[in-house]
């Protein structure tokens, strides 16, 4: 990875980025939210359309000049629509939570109540967290999971109809079973709300046909392309329709200024490749690694919130090693392997200590790990929790889990 001007001008900087790169390259990475993208993604991001300014929307900017990123914007828009079988993409939102702002800016209005999966339950701050924009600003009403990590689709349905939200939202950060996005639509129907899905972290298994796709039932479908979908950092909205000009606007000017038509070229090249065949491939292979890596922990004598996954990720309930996650992160991180505390639903300690370790395989998976490394996996994490307190021991582990990371070499050669 060429980075020869940067450690001319900077070389304070260049020694992070050097540093960060072996980080990446001898550890497992297993935040389940995290990926690796190809090194043609990153050639957009890190291109010359940085320095270019395009308020508005394609043939219809503030400023000239802007004929290429004009056609590469439009790129991005048709592959989005293509791909998640939606009328219109805005792909300028630069993350998910201000994707999820404009929907908010365009559909309400301020203390209108709303609908949402809980943060400490496995939804998003995005979705009525109260130290939130969409907590501070609106009426919010939760719904969680019970005791086995699942949606009680009948109390989000009793919810809605008691308190008539204007906009229900489904979707999560750490949810680890199929959503039912028809059963949502028909409890929305059935109150006279909007519906909004935020699929960000499973977005790669929806382009991939492995998870329902939200397309016929949502108003509104939101992402990030930097999670499942292996793309840069950033955000795209798709809605129907009739939404589309509001949407737009609530966008730009509403919420955002110039957008970062680097960043909308590398969302291009990131749906050109979620497009192709391949991808298919490496979206079953992320759920089958899940899987083993789900089994391999339970065969190790761990929990897992709601046992088995059905998606990419799971979170490794640890209430009755009497360990939290705050503290069980930084031991896997000693052994080479990065995750990140977790609350557990019912969670006894606060989301700052946790009981719990979320854990996901976008990432390994694009490296290559298949379901043997996988079980390895499982083994070096209960491995390490059982010998927390034994530094001779984690020391042998970390072994173990180098030897898997040179297996896979990373952005090398
Ligand atoms: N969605 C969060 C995560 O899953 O890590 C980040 O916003």
């Amino acid at each position: 990875m060429n980075i020869e001007h940067i450690k001319k001008v900077d070389p304070m900087v260049a020694e992070q980025i050097e540093l960060e790169l072996k980080r990446q390259q001898e550890t497992i990475e297993l935040i389940a939210s995290e990926n690796i993208t190809s090194l043609a993604v990153m050639e957009a991001a890190g291109s010359v359309l940085t320095n270019k300014y395009a308020e508005g929307k394609p043939h219809k900017r503030f400023y000239n000049g802007c004929e290429h990123v004009d056609v590469i914007e439009e790129l991005a828009q048709k592959r989005a629509c293509e791909l998640f079988h939606m009328d219109h993409a805005n792909v300028q939102p630069h993350s998910g939570a201000q994707a999820n702002m404009a929907v908010f800016v365009y559909a309400l209005k301020i203390g209108d109540t709303i609908l949402g999966m809980d943060l400490s339950n496995g939804g998003h701050l995005s979705h009525g967290s109260p130290v939130n924009f969409s907590g501070l600003y609106f009426n919010v009403k939760s719904y969680g999971v019970d005791e086995n990590g699942n949606i009680d689709y009948e109390n989000v349905r009793q919810l809605a109809l008691e308190h008539k939200p204007k906009l229900i939202i489904c979707g999560a950060s750490n949810y680890s079973k199929v959503i039912d996005f028809k059963k949502f639509k028909e409890i929305a129907d059935e109150v006279g709300a909007l519906l909004l899905a935020d699929i960000a972290h499973i977005a790669g298994l929806v382009v991939a046909g492995i998870h329902p796709s939200p397309a016929p039932y949502a108003d509104f479908v939101t992402t990030t392309t930097h999670k499942s979908l292996r793309g840069p950092r950033g955000g795209i909205i798709m809605c129907k329709e009739e939404h589309a000009a509001g949407i737009d606007k609530a966008v730009f000017p509403g919420i955002q200024g110039g957008p970062l038509e680097h960043i909308v070229a590398a969302k291009a090249v990131a749906l050109k490749e979620a497009g192709e065949p391949e991808f298919k491939t490496y979206a079953e292979q992320i759920v089958k690694n899940a899987k083993a890596l789900a089994q391999g922990l339970l065969d190790n004598g761990m929990d897992i919130v709601g046992g088995m996954t059905e998606n990419h990720l799971m979170t490794l309930d640890l209430r009755k090693t009497g360990k939290t996650g705050k503290d069980m992160a930084n031991v896997l991180e000693r052994v080479g392997i990065t995750a990140n505390k977790n609350t557990v639903p019912n969670d006894p300690q606060s989301p700052f200590v946790t009981s719990g370790i979320r854990l996901g395989t976008p990432a390994v998976t694009t490296r290559g790990f298949k379901e043997e490394d996988l079980r390895v996996v499982a083994e070096i994490i209960a491995d390490a929790i059982k010998n927390s307190d034994n530094d001779a021991e984690l020391a042998k582990i970390r072994e173990k889990s180098l030897a898997l990371c040179k297996k896979y070499p990373l952005y090398e050669g």
